[in-house]
């Protein structure tokens, strides 16, 4: 090259790609996030007849709390009408509600349990 000409403009290095056999390459942008599973709420109804020691026993064995924690809920479920037993993911919360009713039954109990979206 003469020493009096400008050096060639820089070009940009392209190298292909290897080709690694697995067929087309797909880009996909995410657009929407993952929403988070809903969560329902366990709730005991109050009624007249089920005995107390009864819904502790059930917050203890199906909702996994202390004896203090059971009769502190229960307590406010006798009060005010209903109270919430804990908030588990569909499947989980429809799951207790249908453990609770049988051993209610099986007990002879008119103790109800509903689920809602909390
Ligand atoms: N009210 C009931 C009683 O006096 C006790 C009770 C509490 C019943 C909570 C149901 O979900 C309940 N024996």
């Amino acid at each position: 090259m003469p020493a009096d000409q400008p050096p060639p403009p820089a070009l940009p290095v392209v190298r292909p790609r290897p080709d690694d056999g697995q067929g087309a390459v797909v880009v996909e942008r995410q657009v929407h996030k993952t929403e988070p599973p809903r969560m329902y709420q366990v709730v005991l109804l109050n009624d007249d007849y089920t005995p107390m020691e009864f819904v502790v026993m059930v917050l203890q064995e199906y909702f996994n709390r202390d004896l203090e924690t059971a009769t502190q809920i229960m307590l406010k479920i006798h009060h005010e009408g209903r109270g919430v037993c804990g908030v588990y993911s569909k499947d989980v919360a429809a799951t207790k509600v249908e453990l609770v009713l049988a051993a209610a039954r099986r007990g002879g109990h008119p103790l109800q349990c509903t689920m809602e979206s909390a």
